[in-house]
C-alpha cells in the first residue's frame, strides 16, 4: 500500500500507523515483522514530514522524540520524500521516501 492507505487500513482497524519513541519499540516492531514475513523488508510507519519538509510528526499524535535515520537520511532524494519507512538498508534504520511507494506496514493501537 501507499502510506496513506496504509494508515487508512490502520484506522478502520481503530489505529494508526506506527509510532517509535525508544529502541525497545524499535526492536519490538521489528520482531513483529520479522515473526509475521520471517523478512525484514523496508515497511510502513507513521512518520511523515507532508505538512512541512523536515517537520517531523507521528499519524498518532505522539511526539517525535526518537530518531533512528539511516546515515545521510532524511535526503529528500528526488523531491520531497515525505514518507517513513523504517527497516532500510543493512542498517535496519529509517529513510524518507515518496509516500506513493508501495510498502508493508505496521500498525499500533494504544491501550490508553
Ligand atoms: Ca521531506
Ligand atoms: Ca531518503
Amino acid at each position: 500500500m501507499t502510506w496513506a492507505e496504509a494508515e487508512e487500513n490502520c484506522l478502520s482497524l481503530g489505529g494508526n500507523l506506527a509510532s517509535v519513541h525508544n529502541t525497545l519499540e524499535y526492536h519490538g516492531i521489528q520482531k513483529i515483522i520479522l515473526d509475521f514475513s520471517h523478512a525484514s523488508a523496508s515497511t510502513w510507519i507513521g512518520g511523515s514530514d507532508a505538512q512541512q519538509n523536515t517537520k517531523w510528526f507521528w499519524s498518532d499524535g505522539t511526539l517525535f522524540n526518537y530518531l533512528n535515520w539511516c546515515r545521510g537520511e532524511p535526503n529528500n532524494y528526488y523531491g520531497n520524500q515525505a514518507c517513513l519507512q523504517m527497516n532500510h538498508g543493512d542498517g535496519k534504520c529509517w529513510d524518507d521516501v515518496h509516500c506513493s511507494r508501495q510498502r508493508p506496514s505496521v500498525c499500533v493501537k494504544r491501550g490508553y
